[in-house]
């Protein structure tokens, strides 16, 4: 695997790093400065492409700060609450990409702003035909500046079935280029010079945010985008236009049940169901809605001789997130197995909400059974009294549930920063304006997507293992008086 000096784990120093090149200094702004000024950019621009977007915002922002008002460690809040403003900014938004030239691109892209695979995550056996990760900050510090994280998808032309169109749609995705000259340089700067100045910083994100861009003007005709939509509206909405706008951005929320019912109350479309787990005292996982992708007017390519007409689009929405504890490979599948025998019941609506409590009931809602049981990922620390104990240089026992029960060592529950492919296929199927379709049939892997991408994802189980084994670690040492 290539890391770059940059790789999103290899950078300690947040600020102005100088590097001496040649005869001049370079005084480089962190990759975490780059993504927080791309972040902004992009909520800005969908603001501007999308009013509605800008009301969910409002709405989301409102519930979030009745729930602070109301309980400084508000429901479903794993970490406590700082700063109300930094904790409002969108941490993350999609976009479907045609060809494996085009990943890589986004990939040396996404990792000048501090952002790496996490992830592998098949749509396929959803119904729609794509393979995808997040690009993502990986450590804490990071996170904390700028939580921003694209869901980033690889259409799979393998499974158009129709060989002419399939091999059209392969011809116009070769025909297009949707990072410019310009973002790519700057890319290459970075990674020969470890990082890029301020200047060369805002230059970048001024060009990498037209990558994003929605364009109205289709590259082609009413003919071939119908054919294209015929094939699956996913498979226009990538191959159809110049480039891959972000079809949505969602910012997170301390009480999404709050977020629907006011999206409902104002008559905003709303998607029928919260996805994934139900509302419990102890968020786990991710829960997701949405506002129905809207109809947006596009210009089509003349037919030969003829004028090119109007027509509508649909793929771009808005979305709302509130992040639960990450849970362990245990924890998973506990929970892919309840959601499989609530989902195989076909209930919607309130009778599915009813069921996902009622089989959910067997899910612990407990601090202590989460983590004892081994479902759930915590970091641990020391309590005020375990640092006392350390400043007494007690004799400790080294045993961590003897540390925990004694209250010398807390336990933390780490987020969770990853996505879920059900509800992922669930957001694509809903704003797809599509019926839910059956699995496809054709075989895609995690090697055939790290192929493409040209390195393998970071398996996310590793990290949040990893930040659980270090905090313990350190801890027990610290009490121990041994150095970790
Ligand atoms: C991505 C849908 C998945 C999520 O939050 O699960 C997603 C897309 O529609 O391109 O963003
Ligand atoms: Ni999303």
């Amino acid at each position: 695997m290539t890391q770059g000096i940059f790789a999103a784990d290899a950078v300690s120093v947040r600020n102005s790093v100088p590097v001496r090149q040649g005869k001049s200094m370079r005084h480089h702004v962190s990759p975490d400065q780059i993504r927080a000024k791309f972040s902004d950019a992009l909520s800005t621009m969908y603001k501007q492409e999308v009013p509605l977007y800008a009301d969910l915002l409002e709405i989301v922002q409102d519930v979030n700060k009745k729930v602070v008002a109301r309980d400084q460690n508000a429901r479903g809040c794993v970490a406590p609450i700082i700063d109300l403003d930094d904790y409002n900014c969108e941490p993350h938004g999609a976009i479907r990409l045609g060809t494996e030239a085009e990943l890589v691109a986004l990939r040396r892209v996404f990792r000048v702003m501090g952002m790496v695979a996490v992830g592998y995550y098949d749509l396929a056996v959803a119904g729609v035909p794509v393979h995808s990760t997040a690009f993502r900050p990986i450590d804490q510090a990071s996170l904390d500046i700028s939580p921003l994280r694209i869901f980033t998808s690889l259409l799979r032309l393998d499974l158009i079935e129709d060989a002419a169109l399939r091999n059209q749609a392969a011809e116009l995705l070769a025909s297009r280029t949707i990072v410019s000259a310009g973002a790519m340089d700057l890319v290459a700067l970075a990674e020969t010079s470890g990082g890029l100045t301020e200047a060369e910083a805002d230059l970048f994100v001024a060009q990498v945010i037209e990558t994003f861009r929605w364009h109205d003007a289709a590259r082609v005709t009413a003919e071939t985008y119908d054919r294209l939509i015929a094939a699956h509206r996913l498979v226009a909405d990538v191959v159809a236009f110049k480039g891959p706008h972000i079809n949505h951005l969602t910012p997170r929320t301390l009480d999404i049940d709050a977020v629907q019912a006011e999206m409902v109350r104002r008559g905003i479309r709303a998607k029928a169901t919260v996805e994934g787990p139900p509302r419990r005292k102890h968020a786990i996982l991710l829960r997701q809605t949405s506002f129905q992708a809207l109809s947006e007017g596009i210009r089509f390519v003349a037919d030969a001789g003829g004028e090119g007409s109007l027509g509508a689009h649909t793929a771009r929405f808005g979305e709302v997130e509130q992040r639960g504890i990450a849970l362990t490979p245990k924890g998973h599948a506990l929970y892919d197995t309840l959601l499989a025998q609530v989902r195989v019941s076909g209930l919607t609506g309130e009778a599915y909400v009813d069921r996902l409590e009622t089989v959910f009931a067997q899910f612990p809602d407990d601090l202590d059974r989460l983590r004892k049981d081994g479902l759930a990922y915590f970091r641990y620390e020391l309590t005020a009294k375990g640092e006392l104990a350390v400043a007494a240089r007690f004799a400790l026992d080294a045993d961590l549930d003897a540390c925990i029960a004694e209250g010398l060592i807390s336990a933390i529950p780490l987020v969770y920063e990853d996505f879920l492919p059900v509800s992922a296929a669930g957001i694509f199927q809903s704003n797809l304006g599509d019926a839910v379709r059956s699995a496809y049939q054709g075989h895609a892997s995690q090697a055939d997507f790290e192929h493409a991408l040209g390195e393998p994802v970071r398996d996310p189980f590793e990290l949040y293992a990893s930040v659980e084994a270090a905090s313990r670690d350190s801890a027990i040492a610290e009490l121990s008086g041994v150095p970790a």
